[in-house]
């Protein structure tokens, strides 16, 4: 083993308030992806998956969940290459937009102050070159659209209510959960053995999480997680596809994770981003939150059917855009790869010893 850090991490600390210096983060709240067509994506989350249209602009799409209160969960962007342009969270106030600027500054990131009105819906932002390469935008301030979770009449598609989280590929799994314990952030579930962290699980609001991390090649996104209110919502959505032959956009599941014991589906967008629609995850608030550790040879540990993951749902990703909108580039995995290892949920049905 070459990473010395232990692969069993500790307690996640309360996940409020946040460690002295570090900005107070609420939760992840939207993501921007950019998109080689917007007509096409627009069908595809729109007409589809049943996203709100909050706002458009001529190269940009604003949209929500049902259930979303504030502006927007995704800004679809077009662009000439397709990539993740940032992950946002909110943070508790004015105060810790400076404390997060100042939070990567002091880690040697190029930071950005934007003004409001920037990002349509929200007021003045930071974004951030992060540690882990990411681009990450802070807000502490949304306007509030026309509450929708009781216009039962027009939903559609999946039904999705909010965003509730971002899986994140990572080459070194144990840095990024140090980087986030930094922030404050609380460990739910982790995907492990005796010598090397996988996978981890964690959270600012009192979910599951907000931010998960896959280990492979990164940085890159590796998808949206969507909270939808019940499995007929994931089931209904693969239905849809499939009477329209889009059953190729259906990439893993309909499935039970072990993790989170979410019910999900995994889906592609066209231009290959992929989303996650679940319901049915649980309560983490409590200070003494404990964590749930999954052995790597468990084969219920990414379906608790212990169906198959295929192959694909490893391997690929979306490219990150840098602050100016360049790819970063992509670093190959530097940790065992879950991938690598041979169980039920693999496609193999003894576990290797
Ligand atoms: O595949 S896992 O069961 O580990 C899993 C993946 C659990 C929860 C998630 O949101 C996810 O994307
Ligand atoms: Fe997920």
């Amino acid at each position: 083993m070459t990473d010395p850090t232990p692969p069993t991490p500790s307690p996640p600390p309360s996940p409020s308030p946040p460690p002295a210096g570090a900005p107070d983060i609420v939760r992840a709240a939207y993501a921007e992806l950019v998109v080689t067509s917007l007509a096409e994506a627009r069908e595809f989350w729109v007409d589809l998956l049943g996203f709100v249209v909050t706002e458009e602009a001529s190269n940009a799409l604003y949209l929500r969940g049902y259930d979303e209160l504030t502006h927007h969960n995704l800004v679809l962007r077009a662009g000439p290459v397709a990539g993740c342009g940032a992950l946002a969270y909110r943070v508790r106030s004015d105060g810790d937009l400076r404390r997060a600027e100042e939070f990567y500054a002091a880690l040697g990131c190029r930071t950005r102050r934007l003004p409001a009105g920037h990002t349509a819906g929200v007021g003045e932002t930071v974004r951030v070159e992060d540690p882990l390469g990411f681009t990450l935008e802070f807000f502490a301030s949304a306007t509030h659209p026309r509450r929708l979770q009781q216009r039962y009449d027009l939903r559609r598609g999946a039904e999705v209510a909010r965003l509730d989280h971002f899986n994140i590929s990572v080459p070194d799994v144990p840095l990024a959960y140090r980087y986030y314990s930094s922030l404050g952030f609380g460990l739910s579930e982790t995907i492990e053995d005796d010598t090397t962290l996988y996978a981890a699980w964690m959270y600012r609001k009192q979910t599951v999480h907000d931010v998960a991390f896959t280990g492979g090649a990164g940085p890159r996104l590796h998808h949206l997680g969507f909270f939808a209110h019940d499995p007929h919502s994931v089931l209904r959505m693969c239905d849809i596809l499939g009477s329209l032959s889009l059953e190729s956009r259906i990439e893993r599941g309909p499935g039970r994770h072990g993790v989170s014991n979410a019910f999900y589906v995994y889906l592609r967008d066209p231009d290959g981003h992929r989303v996650e629609i679940y319901t049915s995850d649980y309560y983490t608030g409590d200070p003494d939150h404990p964590v749930l550790r999954w052995s790597v040879r468990d084969p219920r540990r990414r379906d608790f059917w212990g169906h198959a993951v295929v192959e694909s749902w490893y391997s690929e990703a979306s490219v990150v855009l840098d602050l100016d909108g360049e790819p970063r580039p992509v670093a190959e995995i530097a940790q065992a790869a879950e991938s690598s290892v041979r169980v039920g949920a693999d496609g193999f049905t003894a576990p290797a010893e």
